[in-house]
């Protein structure tokens, strides 16, 4: 398989896109034949990281992990795609630090806390204004959106199909498969 293996690093807000898009892209990749494997709280906070809460103490300590996993992933030649609100710029620095300068592209889910809070698709952002929910990105705990993205995905502005062909985009003109 002609591919450079590096993680695809998502971020952004709860309700924002990161694994709709994540997984549209993955589908992308598949179709053209590249080894791939995407990690989310579904594989991940079900299993390796089972235990670990919202404080933002566990949060660290969940992304420290999935960093860890993902350059494991990308010794065995593949490219992995993560889906996490990952809200900290230092542990998203941490996890670039981790792996090659061109192994790390971080993606910016950007969707304005409104658009996510009003597609509330599990109802978590109407418990967390009732209180229900503590430490909830956005609305009582901090998200620092990245100053430095590789890719800046402005899902407000397109469909889900262009949000993965500009990510598919970037990976071709860099060379990356
Ligand atoms: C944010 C929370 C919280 C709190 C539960 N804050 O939309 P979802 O449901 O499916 O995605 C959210 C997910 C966030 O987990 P991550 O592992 O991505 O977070 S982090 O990177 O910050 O460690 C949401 C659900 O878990 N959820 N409680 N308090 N999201």
């Amino acid at each position: 398989k002609t591919q450079k293996p590096c993680i695809l690093w998502f971020t952004g807000l709860s309700g924002s896109g990161k694994s709709t898009v994540a997984n549209a892209v993955e589908s992308r990749l598949l179709a053209l034949k590249k080894h791939t494997y995407l990690l989310d709280g579904d594989n991940i906070r079900m299993g390796l990281n089972r235990g670990l809460t919202f404080s933002d103490e566990d949060r660290v300590e969940n992304i420290r992990r999935i960093g860890e996993v993902s350059k494991l992933f990308v010794d065995a030649g593949t490219i992995v795609l993560t889906a996490f609100i990952s809200p900290f710029q230092k542990e998203r620095d941490a996890v670039r630090a981790l792996v090659e300068k061109d192994e790390f592209i971080e993606i910016f889910i950007d969707t304005p806390i409104a658009v996510c809070e009003s597609r509330d698709p599990k109802g978590l952002y109407e418990k967390a204004r009732k209180g229900e929910i503590p430490n909830f990105t956005g609305i009582s705990s901090p998200y620092e959106a990245p100053a430095e993205a590789e890719i800046h995905v402005k899902t407000e502005d397109q469909t889900i199909a262009e949000s993965a062909e500009q990510v598919i985009g970037y990976l071709k003109e860099k060379g990356y498969i």
